[in-house]
């Protein structure tokens, strides 16, 4: 490697101004601060308890917890729950919702709750339903919330659909498809169509398989790593100790971020309080900034460097992968013009890192939401496995392409066939199981779903968890598309902005369920890293509580729907019987079939992929050309600004605070980004002082569906041009492009156009 530039080994910032506010690691002594401020307060022993129960976490899918207990990961080790674990379970010990509330608050008064107070009343503890005219959601018993549940889903059946979100068991997941399939219907939505559809839809295409074919081992061997679009600090704290580790070992982490998020320059781990916890460990050697929604350009500039200094592994494309010509001719034809002014890093930047990819024995490429969340999140994973099959890091061990999943069992509704694109080989089984066709009629994802609420075409709706309403962008769409559908059921822990505003027009019903730690029967759920984890039977904290097991409730509806046809629906109750049924009709998933026996939690077959044989037809990795995205912004006149108003547009990010969990918010600010409170929006000083703001000045904030006002303008590490705000908020202002191929909103790239708050007054 004669031709290696030596470039310094630091990360390279050129848009690292923070404020002064944020400090100089990510993780460190506030997580230990949390940690002891909530373990050893009032809730420390029912906290303590939860933490060495034997279930998975219910935070993200990095897939915690389990049989050998709370603290351990997959490969045995322990120390390894972090603080967001403690967030979430403290979350679900709160006390119940006073037995009256609903008596006391008219559905009106509800809706003025926030994220964070909606949260913040309690767990559910008792079925309620708001009727037709009434402004008080009332109790009902059990037996009248199945009885209108029976009839909202004898409804035709393409006029029946079901929403769901990652957090409700395997067992669960599996008793809803097929529920609604055996229904007739495919109407199976699904958070994930708003996070990682992108990646499966991709790998589906390039690999044959749906999820990473990266194992935690394999990432502890790696040389490398690749980590695009990913706030792990945030949101999957326990990968942080993996990169700690392999930076100790000399390996090297390339991050990909418009935003230099503090955690991923330096992190303080509470899993090495010695070396680490106060100074912090380095973390990126190469940090690249690059435009919003660019990434394909700028692995396509990879590529180019790869191509320029015969770095491309010609013989394992050549014996490996199908079309790889195109995508070389691509890569050689795209200009470093073009390139580099699509995603504004520099070439010297990108050939740095394209040679350390190059010269890396293996590489493990891992993404997250900066990815997916875009008008072309398909093309983006495809540059990505690109990238990884030019290098032949695809199929070896310490190697490959790791999507770094959401909800901690998101992956685990896709594998047990709540999906709109249900793998053949399911539906085969599925079939054999139920004895007749299912419907070929394609059913809605999320987005389908709403517009076709929108324009009157639902009936009825369960949502097994999830908040559909302020997940989705566009909050007054959503919000109309729910009130025209006639029923909604919303199973859900906790009360939220989807139990206020997402109302249906007939009947909408809130039915408390157990959490995944209080359940009488044992569950499963899968990790992102493809391993199936056991949580064990447990109790609810709640006294006089009304709560059912999502499990229960799912096989009895079942039950009345579907009686004895083809199977004892009612026997579903029992989740051994589930788990066989799993095992005989879910790919993988055979192991699930003795669990109850053995104890052992198990990799789900064929999903680690160290061989580079690929489950395609040809037996090769298909590779795909990725069109450069037309990145333009709208100019500031299209939003209709009063003249003469000094305006910038600018591409919004979405995403998560520190303190949030989804569309759950735990805390107001984030302190990592130097942000107060939640009206804020951090963008670039230079940015800023375009349009004459100052720091902490107020500024109106439109998109194309609504405005924000008095928002408070914090300078952060953000490449200029792009700015980040927070949701559930922010889906009030846009519409959102959809990639047309996943069906994902382009959460990561919205054109906004930003001015001084006309009005200073508050
Ligand atoms: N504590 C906690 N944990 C969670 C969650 C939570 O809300 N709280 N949510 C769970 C879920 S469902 C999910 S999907 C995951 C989400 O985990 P992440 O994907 O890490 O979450 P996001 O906040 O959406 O931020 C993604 C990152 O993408 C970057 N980004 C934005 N646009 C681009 C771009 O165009 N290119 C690149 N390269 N980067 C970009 C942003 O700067 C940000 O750092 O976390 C899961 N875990
Ligand atoms: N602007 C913008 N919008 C986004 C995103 C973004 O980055 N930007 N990210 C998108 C992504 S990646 C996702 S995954 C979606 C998240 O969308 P959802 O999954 O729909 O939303 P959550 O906020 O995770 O749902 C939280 C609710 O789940 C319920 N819940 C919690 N635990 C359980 C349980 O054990 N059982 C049941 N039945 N219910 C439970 C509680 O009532 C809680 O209020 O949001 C999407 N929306
Ligand atoms: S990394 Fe994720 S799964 Fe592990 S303890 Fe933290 S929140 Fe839970
Ligand atoms: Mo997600």
């Amino acid at each position: 490697m004669s031709d290696h530039p030596k470039y310094s080994d630091r990360p390279i910032p050129p848009f690292h101004e923070t404020n002064d506010e944020t400090p100089t690691i990510g993780g460190g002594p506030p997580v230990i601060q949390y940690w002891a401020e909530h373990t050893v307060s009032s809730e420390g022993p029912a906290l303590w308890k939860i933490l060495n129960h034997h279930s998975a976490c219910l935070s993200c899918s990095w897939g915690t917890g389990g049989q050998k207990g709370g603290f351990t990961n997959e490969v045995g080790e322990v120390l390894q729950r972090c603080m967001k674990s403690v967030e979430a379970i403290s979350a679900e010990l709160q006390p119940a919702v006073e037995p009256d509330f609903f008596e006391r608050f008219t559905i009106q008064g509800l809706q003025k709750l926030n994220s964070m107070e909606a949260d913040r009343l309690g767990r559910l503890s008792y079925p309620v339903l708001l009727r037709e005219g009434s402004f008080y959601y009332e109790r009902i018993s059990w037996v009248e919330a199945l009885e209108i549940a029976v009839e909202a889903f004898q409804k035709a059946p393409e006029r029946v659909a079901s929403y769901s979100s990652g957090r409700s068991s395997n067992e669960a997941a599996y008793l809803l498809q097929l529920m609604i399939r055996a229904l007739g219907s495919n109407n199976l939505a699904d958070c994930s169509d708003m996070c990682h559809a992108p990646s499966t839809t991709a790998l589906k295409t390039v690999l044959g398989t749906r999820t990473s074919i990266v194992s935690l081992e394999d990432l502890k061997e790696t040389d490398c790593v690749v980590l695009i679009g990913s706030n792990c600090p945030y949101n999957q704290p326990r990968l942080m100790n993996e990169l700690i580790k392999l930076r100790e070992k000399g390996k090297k982490v390339i991050v990909i971020n418009p935003i230099m998020e503090v955690g991923l320059v330096k992190f303080g781990s509470p899993s090495f309080p010695v070396k680490s916890l106060f100074t912090g460990s380095d973390i990126s050697n190469f940090y690249l900034q690059p435009i919003p929604g660019s990434d394909v350009a700028l692995f396509i500039g990879i590529q180019k460097v790869l191509i320029e200094h015969n770095l491309v592994q010609l013989q394992y494309l050549q014996a490996h992968t199908e079309d790889w010509e195109a995508v070389i001719e691509q890569a050689k034809t795209t200009s470093w013009e073009t390139i580099t002014e699509t995603c504004g890093v520099s070439q010297a930047e990108i050939k740095a890192v394209a040679f350390e990819i190059g010269a890396a024995p293996k590489v493990v490429f891992a993404w997250a939401m900066g990815i997916t969340q875009q008008g072309n999140g398909v093309d983006n994973v495809y540059s990505i496995c690109n990238t990884a099959l030019m290098t032949g890091n695809v199929g070896k061990p310490g190697a490959g392409v790791m999507p770094i999943r959401g909800h901690s069992n998101v992956q685990g509704f896709g594998s047990m066939g709540v999906t709109v694109h249900l793998k053949q080989e399911i539906q085969q089984a599925l079939e054999i199981l139920l004895k007749r066709p299912l419907s070929r009629v394609q059913g809605y994802d999320t987005r389908s779903l709403i517009e076709a609420a929108d324009e009157g075409k639902v009936d009825s709706l369960l949502c097994l968890g999830g908040n559909l309403y302020a997940a989705n962008p566009d909050s007054t769409q959503a919000k109309r598309a729910l009130n025209q559908i006639e029923t909604i059921i919303y199973m859900a822990t906790k009360p939220n902005l989807g139990h206020f505003h997402g109302l249906a027009k007939k009947n909408t019903l809130i039915l408390p369920v157990l959490n995944r730690f209080e359940n009488p029967h044992r569950t499963t759920v899968e990790s992102g890293n493809n391993f199936v984890r056991m949580n064990d039977v447990g109790h609810t904290h709640l006294k006089k509580a009304d709560l059912m097991s999502e499990v229960s409730f799912l096989a009895e509806l079942a039950y009345r729907l579907h009686g004895n046809d083809p199977i004892n629906w009612r026997s579903l109750q029992d989740v051994h019987y589930v788990r066989q049924l799993i095992a005989q009709t879910i790919p993988g998933y055979e192991k699930i079939a003795t669990i109850d026996e053995t104890g052992k939690e198990f990799t789900i077959g064929g999903r680690i992929i160290n061989q580079p044989q690929f489950p395609t037809p040809s037996g090769k990795a298909l590779m795909m050309i990725t069109p450069i995205p037309d990145l333009t912004l709208p100019l500031p006149e299209t939003f209709g600004i009063p003249d003469g108003t000094d305006t910038i547009v600018l591409a919004l990010m979405t995403g998560r605070s520190y303190s949030q969990h989804n569309t759950v918010v735990y805390e107001p600010g984030d302190k990592y980004r130097g942000i107060p409170h939640r009206n804020c929006i951090l963008l670039n000083q230079l940015d800023a002082m375009k349009i004459g703001v100052a720091e902490h000045d107020l500024v109106t904030v439109q998109g194309d569906a609504g405005e924000m006002e008095y928002v408070e303008a914090i300078y952060g590490a953000v490449r200029s041009g792009a700015a980040l705000m927070f949701y559930p908020e922010v889906n009030a202002i846009f519409k959102a492009r959809i990639d047309r191929r996943s069906g994902t909103p382009a959460y990561k790239r919205v054109p906004v156009c930003i001015y001084r708050q006309l009005s200073a007054e508050k």
